[in-house]
């Protein structure tokens, strides 16, 4: 699950990548490949069951941020992507919009004054163009294809791209257009950018962080809508955090107002958005948070595992991390019948602890 970092020139880009790999992306960069940073998911759940079990190894779920390399071109006045650009944007599960809010004078802004709702709105139009030139163009090439020779699937296609046309003409990104399970499928290969979750980091001044909610204020209503969230928090600070020494942490986030740290705030954020959920393997081997889409069913979750799991499963034992806590042992969860016995289309929910019965 891969999440692409984008934002205007000097809106703190970088800054956020450190703060989530702890080391600099100039280095990645300087070769020209795009920066990948593998990033633990934190979980309280994991670190309770690693307490419990004690196992040799404790392993955290983890998700993929990319900071995207080339859209700048050296001008710093530079607010729009190239088709390139969006085109490597395409291949994220999930965009994080990094919008400027903190006001250093040494910093220039591409427009030379800082608005972090107009800057978000901006780039939400950027991808919004993009989404209606390949909906355009394709239509076109629908109609003609249709014209010579009528398909039934091409007409179906059309009338969707016809649905996503109304709703990007209204400005509203396709994320907020109901699509059947049809239109899904034949839409799918589009990767639409509007259609993909979309998460606005709004990067504030270090004076800023106490007054998160007022300044997040103008980002309320945008990120009710589904699909869409906003995280305020400060890049250079959070990087400089990242720096230190994990016991002094604390201490300067206080000093500083920072309350939950704000990169697993992000993190869990991401996460969530794009509808993953987590189960859990338990034993004194390794405790293990595992991802799955929600809705994934016992079979393919078992599948994540090792495909001969998913091959020869015969039954998942699934008890729920709630129900797990109050015994902290799987005996007690036998015994108060709570650890149940689940077939292959149990749908598998968030903090499941599974052990998968199977036969090769
Ligand atoms: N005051 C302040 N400066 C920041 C913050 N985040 C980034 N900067 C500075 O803004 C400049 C651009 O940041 P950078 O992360 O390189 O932006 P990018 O071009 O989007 O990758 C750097 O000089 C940073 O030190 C912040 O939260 N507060
Ligand atoms: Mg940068």
């Amino acid at each position: 699950m891969k999440i692409c970092i984008v934002g205007l020139p000097q809106s703190g880009k970088s800054s956020l990548f450190s703060a989530l790999t702890g080391a600099s992306t100039e280095t990645a960069a300087s070769k020209g490949a795009d920066p990948i940073a593998v990033v633990k998911v934190p979980d309280p759940r994991l670190e309770k069951l690693a307490a419990i079990f004690e196992p040799k190894k404790k392993t955290a779920a983890s998700i993929e941020f990319v900071e995207l390399q080339g859209i700048s071109t050296g001008d710093p006045k530079q607010t729009t992507f190239s088709e390139q650009f969006l085109g490597k944007l395409r291949t994220a599960d999930a965009l994080l919009a990094v919008v400027r809010s903190f006001r250093d004078p040494a910093v220039p802004h591409p427009r030379d004054s800082i608005d972090a709702r107009r800057d978000l709105a901006a780039l939400e139009t950027e991808f919004l163009l993009s989404d209606l030139a390949i909906v355009e163009s394709r239509s076109d090439r629908l109609r003609k294809q249709i014209a010579a020779k009528k398909s039934d699937r091409d007409v179906r296609e059309l009338a969707a791209l016809e649905k996503c046309k109304a709703s990007l003409d209204a400005e509203t990104p396709l994320r907020r257009v109901d699509l059947s399970e049809d239109e899904e499928t034949l839409l799918r290969g589009f990767r639409f950018l509007t259609r993909k979750p979309l998460i606005a980091v709004v990067n504030l001044d270090e004076d800023e962080i106490r007054r998160e909610p007022e300044i997040l204020a103008p980002f309320v209503d945008w990120a009710a809508e589904g699909g869409s969230a906003a995280v305020g928090l400060c890049a250079r600070l959070e990087s400089e955090i990242r720096q230190l020494p994990e016991q002094d942490a604390p201490q300067f986030r206080s000093d500083f107002g920072i309350g939950s740290p704000a990169l697993d705030r992000l993190i869990a954020t991401a996460y969530r958005m794009m509808g993953l959920i987590s189960f859990f393997t338990v034993g004194s081997d390794e405790v293990k948070a595992w991802t799955v889409s929600d809705g994934t069913v016992a079979t393919r979750a078992a599948g994540v595992i090792h495909s001969d799991i998913e091959r020869g499963f015969i039954r998942a034992e699934v008890v729920s991390y709630e129900h797990f806590i109050v015994h902290g042992d799987i005996a007690g969860c036998r015994t108060d019948g709570t650890l149940r016995l689940e077939g292959k289309t149990y749908r598998v929910r968030d903090g499941d602890i599974i052990n998968f019965r199977f036969a090769v």
